[in-house]
């Protein structure tokens, strides 16, 4: 397949100011009717070049009348015009029901929908299907009334009506131009649950949460989130809704978290329901930012677009600072950075760090698809907090309004925005855009010298990018890097923070007059996504877990801690635990933390974060390794365990961040009485099961069984199973507990699931709930004997055929090799080959697998 490469970048030939589209409705075959204003964009003489996927044109027209010079080149219809503006009309028929890959026009539960980003809109009908073509739509739909009573598209209603045939129409107006990713439609059997909010200017919108009928009782939760959205959109950035509607609508079958569609957002249901039997805390808080996020996209996005794929983090990563933001304010910001951050070490470092690293802004790709990614998304939101960081709050704010008020209505790219940060404030970032053009995670070295007598302290810092593919050689980049000293024998600060722009390979800061010795505390609230590597003993990390007044480092040094711990106890068999217990026992005894900071700090590394600070992963090390850590938390504490399980009980259910605070921290509690290996922990947790009034306490309780050997444990999961088997997103989270359980017979567990009646490929939440949280599972996928990489080669050659977006996301695990002994790198290796010998591979998965190989 050919490779797209960012330098090639040329304006369109032609420009499409304004299309109208004619959509007849029918699951089995849907007529499509465009017809195009085009314009020539300067003095060319290049054919009007339209993109396809799949289809045939029936008809093609130019300015009325049907010509025959038109031809297919690959995909595309070419079609040559002879003045600057002509009107192009074509007609396709399309075949929804068939679309499994779920891009372009496609069936969900009966209902029609569509996801067009990156590049479904050419799967509906020929058109220059890139972002920088920005053209205002005019949509007509109809469909039988009976099936499909609701029917929505973009922009503004303008008017409906009945047809004969027991057939209806609607028309929908788009005045704001937009890319054709940004298109979408929907045809279905819905219900609605409505609001209105009202805009800083006086301005009424109308909002509809559309879902089934049965599931209106779940959508309360979203449609708030999405007034506080509002609102905060308009009081942090000053950005104010520009339509009449807002429309969202929840489909089970999606590829993406959601998508947002221009005035009509279509999300994963997953996204958009809830309530306390059926949604977790984490799921409360993951649909209300995943609303926000697509909300403000409406800006970050919509209004200003990207120019081309290789922009996408302009808007991906921005917009993720931006959801970020706005679930800080509604709870504990410390919580919230330290949950992101958590997501960013388990995602986007190791991404870094394998075959798949690509920088913020990418180079070259295969398939766009695959770069949808963590570094995109993530990491470049680290870069915008990052200038938000080295600006401060004012000049940030109005480097954003510039940006904004500049780009209004145009497609945009990360210099446009780098810029605006340079103008609004008059600081030079020339060496900050390392950041979008080098990818890896740079490593900090940082140790601290203090004469005692003299009283001065010499602070060494040096940077190293790790080479990546194609990037052998790396250049210094700018780390903003907040710190303070504290003293180790009063516990006081001896310095202010400090923001020091770390862009040497190397520089050392003196500090003068510290009387005492000083313990470094460093990236406070993670101010560079970079790793820190210091010399700082276990006697400092415990130390600052329990004095440093950042929130975000007193967590860090006690995950450092954890994690030193446990790697000393992977490589050496043994560790001291002591220090973990004592420094836990001190968090605990603190009664000024809240519940929620208190479950984070007392958390331990997923296994996959431990294994990637070893040189050679050994997955049955590190297991053994964290268990013996959990073991000792759980048993050296246990009276505490045992106290606050009984003191964080609860009355009736409520989603107030305090009993939000008590749930998360009941649940860590449970799970160490359970590791202490107290004998009455099965019955415990299984009391919990049964008695839990919400979703929340009842999955926790399941887990701590799905993990063990209790008596209890089948039965806790047969009871969820028959007591939700009529909920999809329920039973996600029961082959997600059990694809994620750390017992040593998981890997031929998940094999017999993916056998279950329930289980299907076609749908992508179920998919990833066995396959996805599998390759998470770095015990259970890295079986010495190699059956869990044949088992997820399988399973992805096997959904490649229905849908090569989703296989192809869940292929990393497999490119790990490098990571692992020679015994299993092999056969990671063998399994790759396997992937990519595959007759009629997608690109998706071949780019993937074949990069994983390099
Ligand atoms: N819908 C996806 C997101 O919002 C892609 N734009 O991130
Ligand atoms: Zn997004």
């Amino acid at each position: 397949p050919p490779v797209v490469r960012r330098t090639d970048y040329r304006p369109p030939a032609w420009l499409v100011p304004d299309i109208a589209l004619d959509f007849d409705l029918d699951p089995a075959t849907t007529r499509v009717a465009a017809r195009l204003e085009v314009r020539r964009n300067g003095g060319h003489d290049a054919p009007l070049r339209l993109d396809g996927a799949g289809q045939t044109p029936l008809a093609v027209r130019v300015d009325g009348q049907a010509i025959n010079d038109w031809r297919i080149e690959g995909e595309d219809l070419v079609v040559p015009l002879g003045g600057d503006a002509h009107v192009v009309e074509t007609e396709v028929e399309i075949e929804p029901d068939r679309n499994t890959q779920l891009m372009g026009l496609y069936a969900s539960g009966g209902n029609l929908c569509t996801q067009c980003e990156a590049e479904g809109f050419r799967r509906i009908t020929f058109f220059p299907d890139r972002p920088d073509i920005l053209s205002r739509y005019v949509v007509r739909l109809s469909a039988d009334k009976s099936r499909f009573p609701v029917l929505l598209a973009n922009g503004d209603p303008v008017a409906s009506g009945d047809l004969p045939g027991g057939r209806h129409w609607a028309e929908w107006r788009d005045p704001f131009p937009k890319p054709s990713y940004l298109f979408a439609l929907v045809a279905g059997d819905l219900a609605v649950n409505r609001g209105t909010f009202t805009t800083r200017s006086g301005r009424e919108v109308q909002l509809g949460i559309w879902v089934r009928a049965a599931d209106l009782p779940r959508t309360d939760h979203a449609l708030h989130a999405l007034k506080l959205s509002m609102a905060w959109d308009e009081r942090v950035y000053g950005r104010e809704y520009d339509l009449d509607v807002f429309n969202i609508v929840a489909v089970d079958d999606f590829n993406f978290g959601a998508m947002e569609n221009k005035g009509l957002n279509i999300f994963n249901s997953r996204y958009i329901l809830a309530d306390p039997d059926t949604a977790t805390d984490y799921d409360y808080d993951g649909i209300a930012a995943v609303v926000a996020h697509e909300y403000f996209h409406n800006w970050s996005g919509n209004r200003v677009t990207c120019r081309d794929w290789f922009q996408l983090s302009l808007k991906e990563g921005f917009t993720v600072y931006r959801d970020q933001g706005f679930s800080a304010d509604q709870g504990s910001a410390a919580v919230k950075r330290i949950e992101d951050v958590r997501g960013l070490r388990a995602a986007q470092f190791p991404e870094d760090a394998g075959p798949l690293a690509h920088p913020v802004r990418p180079d070259e790709y295969l398939e766009i698809s695959n770069f949808y990614t963590a570094t995109i998304y993530n990491k470049g939101a680290e870069l915008i907090r990052m200038m938000a960081t080295i600006l401060g709050p004012q000049a940030f704010r109005a480097a954003t309004d510039l940006y904004f008020d500049r780009f209004d209505g145009t497609a945009a790219t990360c210099e446009d925005f780098v810029l605006c940060m340079e103008e609004a404030s008059g600081r030079d970032l020339s060496q900050f855009r390392r950041w979008y053009s080098q990818a890896g995670t740079p490593r900090i070295a940082a140790s601290i010298e203090h004469q005692p007598g003299g009283g001065r302290a010499t602070l060494r810092l040096g940077q190293h990018v790790p080479a990546t593919p194609g990037q052998p050689e790396k250049q210094p980049m700018v780390i903003p890097l907040r710190l303070r000293l504290f003293g180790a024998e009063t516990g006081r600060p001896l310095t202010d923070e400090q923001l020091v722009l770390l862009d040497q390979p190397a520089e050392t800061i003196v500090f003068e007059a510290i009387t005492e010795r000083p313990v470094l505390s460093i990236n406070r609230g993670f101010s560079a996504p970079v790793i820190v590597e210091s010399d700082r003993s276990a006697a400092d990390l415990a130390f600052l877990s329990a004095h440093d007044d950042d929130p975000f480092a007193r967590y860090e040094a006690m995950q450092q801690l954890m994690l030193d711990t446990m790697v000393a106890g992977a490589i050496e068999g043994v560790a001291d635990h002591r220090p973990v217990v004592s420094a836990v026992l001190n968090t605990l005894e603190d009664a000024e933390l809240d519940y929620a900071f208190m479950a984070e700090v007392m958390l331990l590394p997923a296994e996959s974060f431990v294994g990637d600070q070893l040189a050679v992963v050994d997955p049955e090390a590190v297991h053994r390794a964290r268990e013996a850590l959990r073991r000792a938390i759980g048993r050296g504490l246990l009276d505490s365990w045992r106290h606050l399980y009984d003191v964080l009980q609860q009355g009736p259910y409520a989603y107030t961040p305090e009993a939000k605070g008590k749930r998360r921290l009941r649940g860590v509690a449970l799970g160490y009485i359970a590791a202490a290996g107290d004998p009455e922990a099965g019955a415990l947790a299984f009391r919990q099961f049964e008695a839990a009034d919400n979703m929340t306490d009842r999955q926790s309780a399941m887990t701590v069984l799905a993990n063990g050997d209790f008596a209890e444990r089948e039965a806790a999961l047969d009871i969820f199973y028959n007591r939700y088997s009529d909920n999809g997103l329920v039973l996600d989270k029961w082959f997600q507990t059990q694809a994620l359980s750390t017992r040593g017979d998981t890997a031929a567990v998940v094999e017999t699931l993916a056998a279950h009646p329930d289980f299907t490929l076609a749908n992508p939440n179920r998919a990833r709930s066995l396959i996805g949280a599998f390759g998470a599972n770095q015990r259970a996928f890295h079986a010495a004997d190699g059956r869990g990489y044949r088992f997820l080669a399988d399973q992805l050659i096997a959904l490649d055929r229905l849908n090569p977006q989703t296989a192809a996301k869940l292929l990393p695990p497999l490119g790990r090799w490098r990571r692992f002994d020679e015994h299993r790198g092999t056969q990671m290796r063998a399994e790759l080959e396997r992937i990519v010998a595959t007759p009629g591979l997608s690109k998706d998965l071949f780019e993937q697998a074949s990069k994983s190989l390099e």
